[in-house]
């Protein structure tokens, strides 16, 4: 069997999802928002997760029409939940390079009425390597209609430095590796501290990701870092598990 046009035939019959992660300020006890995470029901196989299946979606080409769907759905759920809510969306290499996304993401700002400051856009560091100059433009094209740009997976790409340097981002995502050992590595720990450093000086937010225990909360906590996701605070889930059926996350 071929998976691409599995994949093409699943997104004209609806067999793809979007599970909903949620964004804390741990700080002021705060829901900040939810990360879109995509999700492939295949008819026989059952759920697949997006790393066995989006390189696939970019070789083909298919993460054009499959990530614009993301974008569409995701803003339109967004768009009926608390006001406060933002919503996080996950763009490819491929989107940032293939596509005019400030245009497509303008239009589906107005098709689904979601306030341009809801939304962000999370680009990692191996996308923007691959298309420098036109991942620029795009960016600045975005962040000109109100919406907000974060880098996903910080610390495991291989320019981390000179990219926050020549791009504008909003929100630092400190990958979940620096995370994991938080509560027992000093290592772990310097590097934390570092990129928080960085974040306060540069003013960019920093996400803490992969938080899973208690132990890892606590140390954030006391290096300062208030905004986390992670197991310890929500597992992703399907939109009618957030919240009272009708009323959204809130
Ligand atoms: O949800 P999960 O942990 O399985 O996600 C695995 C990887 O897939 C993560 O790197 C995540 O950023 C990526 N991913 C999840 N949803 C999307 C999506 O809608 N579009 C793209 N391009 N990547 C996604
Ligand atoms: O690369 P990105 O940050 O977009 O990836 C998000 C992925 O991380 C999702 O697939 C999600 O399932 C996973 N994830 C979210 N929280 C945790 C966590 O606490 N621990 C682990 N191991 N994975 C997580
Ligand atoms: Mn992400
Ligand atoms: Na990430």
């Amino acid at each position: 069997r071929d998976l691409a046009a599995e994949m093409r035939t699943s997104l004209e019959e609806g067999h793809f999802a979007l599970h909903y992660q949620v964004q804390t300020d741990f700080e002021r006890g705060e829901i900040i928002g939810y990360e879109a995470l995509l999700r492939w029901n295949h008819p026989t196989r059952g759920l697949i997760e997006p790393t066995e299946f989006v390189p696939l979606a970019e070789e083909t080409g298919l993460i054009l029409p499959l990530g614009e769907w993301v974008l569409r759905s995701a803003c339109a759920e967004a768009a009926r939940w608390d006001p406060r809510m933002s919503i996080a969306v996950n763009i490819s290499a491929v989107q940032l390079g293939h596509i005019d996304l400030p245009r497509l993401v303008a239009e589906v700002l107005r098709d689904t009425g979601l306030a341009p400051a809801r939304l962000e856009l999370e680009i990692t560091e191996t996308a923007i390597i691959r298309n420098r100059s036109k991942a620029l433009r795009a960016m600045e094209g975005i962040r000109a209609l109100g919406v907000t740009v974060a880098i996903d997976d910080f610390g495991t790409g291989y320019s981390s430095l000179a990219t926050l340097r020549t791009f504008p981002f909003d929100r630092i995502k400190l990958d979940r590796a620096f995370i994991r050992d938080l509560a027992t590595d000093q290592q772990s720990l310097a590097i934390m501290r570092a990129v928080l450093a960085l974040g306060r000086s540069l003013n960019i937010r920093v996400l803490a990701e992969g938080v899973e225990t208690r132990d890892q909360l606590a140390v954030l906590q006391a290096e300062g870092c208030t905004q986390a996701q992670g197991f310890y605070f929500g597992y992703p889930s399907a939109p009618a598990q957030l919240a009272p059926a009708g009323a959204g996350p809130a």
